[in-house]
């Protein structure tokens, strides 16, 4: 249950469900409550349903069967279970990275007009991870060569050969000791492939080897998360600071509000441009401010990271801003966005558009976007959202007038330029040495999702105050930190209120030196759930430096809120890179002692990293924090 009662941190959660009410719709939270009680076997992880002679459950506590009718045990199913979830993870995230790459090859070979390449630099820096030279090449040569290269990724079919997009972006002990292990991928696609062979019925029964192939599917989650980044950034840009807002209060009454929802920046990008195109028509339509979009969900940090593009909400919430009356239409593309905004938009004017072949809903329209028409299905959809301006009823408008200032755009890059501004030569030489003197203790990536078990946002932003007092340095993205965005932790304000002393005093450095009128932010937003892969960067980057690896750093991970199958594989992926990771929700795995045992301790011996369970954010910041002294006495720092 969510603590007291309470659904959400989010003051416009409470403001809208009277009118949810009113429209007669049944928001996430009142569709949670008619699920309660929610299945024991379930929640467990011992239900088998992987065959029809099923569904078997076996009573962890032995009470009832011990096996189902096949003769497989509670580990078994367990495992099996648990890593079909991370397979589904990594398949998500890698379609995402794999549409990246075939727009970038499409437009190398002059199929896709309408995009351009707006970061070289990041385009060669991608050419060097994967072995492609740039001497005398065009930049579309470059671009041709890269994306091929990258697709290998998902096509190899030598498995001595790793995944060029892991092999060179982790410290090359930590890629010794995956190989060693047997868990580095060779191929995105085949990884997750094996994962449903092997657990399809009679065969992989032993649990352990079941686990170290999720281990591998988890690294090619990573994979595709990581190059799928750093391609967007060459496509459209490596973000940089940038000051925009969030929550509900960014939709404007006087302007045409297109909302984008789900994931890939492919469409998004262009529907932000053809929205300036098209301001007259609008302004024509009635709207006297024009067309303003407003993101939701990763989508929204993929736009508010490269473009400054005001975010509504996080994943939870996101059936709010229909609720507001005042959006116009809602753009999906893929991932995470709830199949009851197809019920939700007939209450309203809204449009509701889908525009990927791999995720349809009832009641929504199709326009199917393609990277060769880009630009034309952006103007078909923003043109939409005006007609539907034209039917919007004044009567049902109902905007909360809360919005938060908020600070992103700090990739990796952004970060070391700020560093810059304390030593242009050696820029990580100022983190290194804050860390090392303590003034910085540690870091802490906060990720994943939201979910209707716990109060929306609560537990990141305690978990989060509580170590910025103690001096850590928070990053933040996807759900994570739309739920900072909203709370306004992503300020200057936030750290002078917040920050330890010494911690106060780093970020107000570097903020002073890059030319900010006062500390970076208390928690910086690095982007969507694929940008998971910065925070790597920037951690990889340390680890060169110190000349150790992953698992020795003072850097731990957090996902207090996580639900999707692709929190669950990042998860694993960060447990793996020798994270210690913290989830604040219990994942379906303690009905076997074997798999709770792995994840939480025997893997430590193999990768370094380890699952802490914690559901009381106040525990789970002491935890985390524990976690990082740990590791500093380890390192004698
Ligand atoms: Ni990631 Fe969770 Fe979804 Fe983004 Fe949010 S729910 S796993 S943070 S929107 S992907």
């Amino acid at each position: 249950m969510t603590e007291k009662g309470k659904i959400s941190c989010d003051e416009c959660v409470n403001e809208l469900m009277p009118v949810a009410r009113k429209v007669g719709f049944d928001t996430a939270w009142d569709r949670y409550e008619a699920q309660l009680p929610q299945c024991g076997f379930g929640l467990l992880g011992v239900c088998c349903k992987l065959c029809w002679k099923g569904p078997c459950r076996v009573n962890p506590l032995g009470d009832g069967p011990d096996r189902g009718v096949c003769g497989a045990d509670v580990h078994t199913i367990v495992a099996r279970n648990l890593i079909r979830g991370i397979a589904a993870g990594a398949a998500a995230h890698s379609d995402h990275g794999r549409h990246i790459a075939k727009t970038l090859l499409e437009i190398s070979e002059g199929h896709a007009p309408d995009y351009t390449i707006k970061d070289e630099n990041k385009l060669y820096k991608a050419a060097e991870k994967v072995n492609v030279s740039v001497q005398g090449k065009s930049v579309n040569q470059i671009a041709k060569e890269v994306a091929k290269a990258t697709l290998e990724d998902f096509s190899r079919q030598d498995e001595g050969i790793p995944c060029v997009w892991l092999d060179k972006t982790v410290p090359a002990s930590r890629m010794e000791k995956l190989s060693r292990a047997g868990v580095a991928p060779h191929n995105i696609d085949a990884v997750v492939a094996d994962i449903m062979a092997r657990t399809h019925v009679g065969t992989d029964a032993d649990p352990v080897n079941l686990l170290l192939a999720g281990l591998k599917a988890a690294l090619a989650d990573y994979t595709g998360m990581y190059l799928a980044t750093e391609l967007s950034d060459a496509l459209f840009g490596t973000p940089q600071p940038v000051v925009t807002a969030a929550n509900l209060g960014v939709i404007k009454e006087n302007a045409v509000n297109i909302a984008v929802n789900g994931h890939n920046p492919l469409l998004s990008e262009f529907i932000c441009d053809v929205a300036l195109e098209l301001k007259d028509e609008a302004v024509k339509a009635g709207a006297t401010e024009g067309i303003n979009i407003i993101g939701v969900c990763c989508t929204g940090n993929e736009v508010l990271m490269r473009r400054g593009i005001p975010t509504a909400t996080n994943y939870l919430s996101q059936e709010l801003p229909m609720l507001t009356g005042a959006v116009d239409a809602m753009v999906v593309d893929v991932q995470c966005i709830m199949p009851s905004l197809g019920k939700l938009q007939e209450c309203f004017h809204t449009e509701l558009i889908t525009t990927m072949n791999s995720c349809k809903i009832p009641g929504a329209k199709h326009i199917e976007f393609h990277a060769a028409t880009a630009a034309e299905s952006a103007r078909k959809i923003v043109r939409m959202g005006i007609e539907a301006y034209k039917r919007r009823d004044p009567g049902k408008v109902n905007i909360p007038q809360r919005s938060s200032t908020v600070a992103g755009g700090f990739s990796a890059e952004a970060i070391i330029t700020a560093l810059e501004g304390l030593d242009a030569q050696d820029p990580l030489k100022p983190l290194v040495d804050n860390i090392v003197n303590g003034n910085i203790q540690g870091v802490t990536l906060f990720a994943g999702c939201n979910t209707t078990k716990v109060t929306q946002d609560m537990a990141y932003i305690t978990i989060a105050k509580e170590l910025a007092k103690k001096n850590v340095l928070l990053l933040a993205t996807g759900c994570g930190a739309g739920a900072f965005a909203k709370a306004g932790l992503m300020t200057m304000e936030a750290t002078e209120s917040f920050a330890g002393e010494s911690l106060k005093a780093v970020l107000t450095a570097i903020g002073k030196a890059a030319g900010l009128s006062g500390p970076l932010p208390l928690v910086l937003h690095m982007g969507s759930c694929v940008d998971n892969t910065r925070a790597v960067s920037l951690a990889t980057a340390l680890a060169n430096k110190i000349g150790v690896d992953l698992d020795k750093l003072p850097v731990v991970a957090s996902a207090p809120e996580c639900m999707s199958e692709k929190a669950v594989a990042i998860g694993t992926w960060a447990v793996t890179l020798g994270f210690p990771t913290h989830l604040g929700v219990v994942p379906q795995v303690l009905g076997s002692s074997v798999v709770t045992d792995v994840l939480t301790n025997k893997l430590k011996d193999i990768t370094g990293g380890y699952f802490i369970v914690e559901t009381d954010p106040t525990a789970a910041a002491a935890k985390l924090y524990n976690a990082i002294k740990q590791r500093r006495q380890e390192l004698g720092i």
